[in-house]
């Protein structure tokens, strides 16, 4: 099964958004395979974003991510990366698609509530960033047998 890393940004926590999401993941039928709320250290923030460093907006970036606690999270299925994405909704909010989880609860490109990883190369380096191998669960679900042919 694919697996691919979500994170609710300071934003999404302080605005009471992370059941919300939470939930929305799991009506599609994804998996919880781990999740922790953590203020982010400013080496794992250099790391999530490192193809950012250069970028002019960076610096504001890095200040809003270590703002306040994120909601971690690894979620699996079939196609989770591109899924989850879809769910998220164009990276600029008043872009992305209503029913979109940027769509539907943002506005503002520096305020986007949420990431998740871009491809499967992308899912295993964050995921890698910001768990270690004994805090990801594997376990079945029981609803496996209805959700997938
Ligand atoms: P993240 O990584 O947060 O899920 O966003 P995306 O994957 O959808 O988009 P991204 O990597 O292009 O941007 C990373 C992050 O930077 C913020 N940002 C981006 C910003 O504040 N101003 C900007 O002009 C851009 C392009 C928003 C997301």
């Amino acid at each position: 099964m694919d697996r691919t890393f979500v994170m609710v940004k300071p934003d999404g926590v302080q605005r009471g958004l992370v059941g919300e999401i939470v939930s929305r993941f799991e009506a599609k039928g994804l998996k919880i395979a781990g999740a922790k709320l953590e203020i982010l250290p400013e080496e794992r923030v250099v790391e999530q974003y490192r193809e950012h460093l250069e970028k002019p907006f960076f610096p504001g970036l890095k200040v809003y991510i270590m703002s306040g606690p994120c909601f971690l999270m690894a979620w699996e299925g079939k196609g989770a990366v591109a899924v989850v994405r879809r769910m998220i909704g164009a990276t600029n909010p008043a872009e992305a698609a209503p029913g979109s989880i940027r769509g539907d609860f943002a506005l503002d490109i520096g305020r986007n509530v949420i990431h998740a990883s871009d491809s499967p190369e992308s899912a295993v380096r964050e995921l890698g960033i910001h768990f270690a191998p004994g805090e990801l669960v594997e376990y079945s679900k029981i609803d496996e047998p209805v959700l997938y042919e």
